[in-house]
C-alpha cells in the first residue's frame, strides 16, 4: 500500500518535471526501504532524512498534498514553498530532511541523546545514502552513539552511486564491516535494526542495497532553467 502510494507520487512528479523549479531527487527503487520503515516506525519516533526524502516523509505519515505543493513552490506547501523538495520539515510528525549531505547525522544523534536524557521510549532514525558514509560526522556519530548507548538506528540506502560516481571507485571496502568495530549492532534488515534499537535502547546500523530507478535528480529541468528568466510568482 505505502509502496504503491510512493511510486504513484514519484511517477506523477516525473510526469510534471517541467513545472518543478527546485532540485528534486525521486526515490523510485528505494520504496522497499520506506515500506519497512513504515511498518516499524511509531508516531513518537523521529525520522531524519536527506535530499532524497519523499519516500521517507510518506512513510512517516506525511501529508501527500502538502508535499506536492511544497515541491511545486506553492504557499500551501509544507514549508510555504520555501524549502522545496530537499529541505522539507514537518514538526507535527517529527520529520526533518536536509539538502546538506550528512547534514542531519549529527542532529539525529543529538536527538537520540535528548531522548535518552528524557527517558523516552522513542527512537531516532537516521536515513543516509552511501555517499554520506564518506562524511566524518557519520563516523563521529557512531562513536558518540556507541559510547552513550543512544536509541538511534542508522539506515544506509546504498544505491552504489554518489551522483554519477560509482561506489567501487570511491570506497575500497564494504560499509557494514567497517561499522561493526565501532560497537554498533549491524543488522541485516531495516526491521531488525529498528527493533534492536527500540528493545535495547542502543544504536544499530543497516545497509540496504537498492537500485535507483530514475535519474539522480531533475538535471535537465535545472539546466533548462539556467537559460530562462526567474519564474514570477
Ligand atoms: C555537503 C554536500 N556536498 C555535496 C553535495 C552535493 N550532492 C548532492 S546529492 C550528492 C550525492 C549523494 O549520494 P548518496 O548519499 O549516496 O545519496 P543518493 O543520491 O545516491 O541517494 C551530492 C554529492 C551536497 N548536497 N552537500
Ligand atoms: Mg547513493
Amino acid at each position: 500500500m505505502i509502496k504503491e502510494k510512493i511510486v504513484n507520487f514519484e511517477k506523477k512528479l516525473q510526469d510534471n518535471m517541467k513545472d518543478i523549479y527546485c532540485p528534486t531527487h525521486l526515490s523510485l527503487g528505494h520504496e522497499g526501504v520506506a515500506d519497512e520503515i513504515y511498518q516499524n516506525i511509531k508516531d513518537i519516533d523521529w525520522l531524519f532524512s536527506n535530499h532524497r526524502n519523499h519516500h521517507h516523509y510518506l512513510a512517516k505519515g506525511g501529508d501527500e498534498k502538502k508535499l506536492w505543493d511544497e515541491i511545486m513552490g506553492l504557499e500551501t506547501g509544507l514549508n510555504m514553498g520555501f524549502a522545496g523538495s530537499q529541505g522539507i520539515t514537518d514538526k507535527s510528525i517529527n520529520f526533518h530532511a536536509s539538502a546538506i549531505l550528512g547534514g542531519l547525522i549529527g542532529v539525529s544523534t543529538g536527538t537520540a541523546y535528548a531522548l535518552k536524557l528524557d527517558k523516552s521510549d522513542a527512537i531516532s532514525v537516521c536515513c543516509i545514502g552511501d555517499a554520506a558514509t564518506e562524511q566524518g560526522v557519520f563516523w563521529e556519530s557512531l562513536i558518540f552513539s556507541a559510547l552513550n548507548s543512544l536509541p538511534i538506528c542508522f539506515i544506509c540506502e546504498n544505491n552504489g552511486k554518489s551522483v554519477d560516481a560509482l561506489l567501487e571507485e570511491r570506497q575500497s571496502t564494504p560499509i557494514g564491516p567497517r561499522v561493526k568495530p565501532f560497537d554498533i549492532e549491524v543488522s541485516n534488515t531495516v526491521e531488525e535494526a529498528m527493533k534492536y534499537t527500540r528493545t535495547n535502547k542502543a544504536p544499530s546500523f543497516v545497509e540496504v542495497k537498492v537500485k535507483l530507478e530514475c535519474a539522480h535528480l531533475n538535471m535537465a529541468t535545472m539546466l533548462d532553467l539556467c537559460d530562462q528568466e526567474e519564474p514570477k510568482n
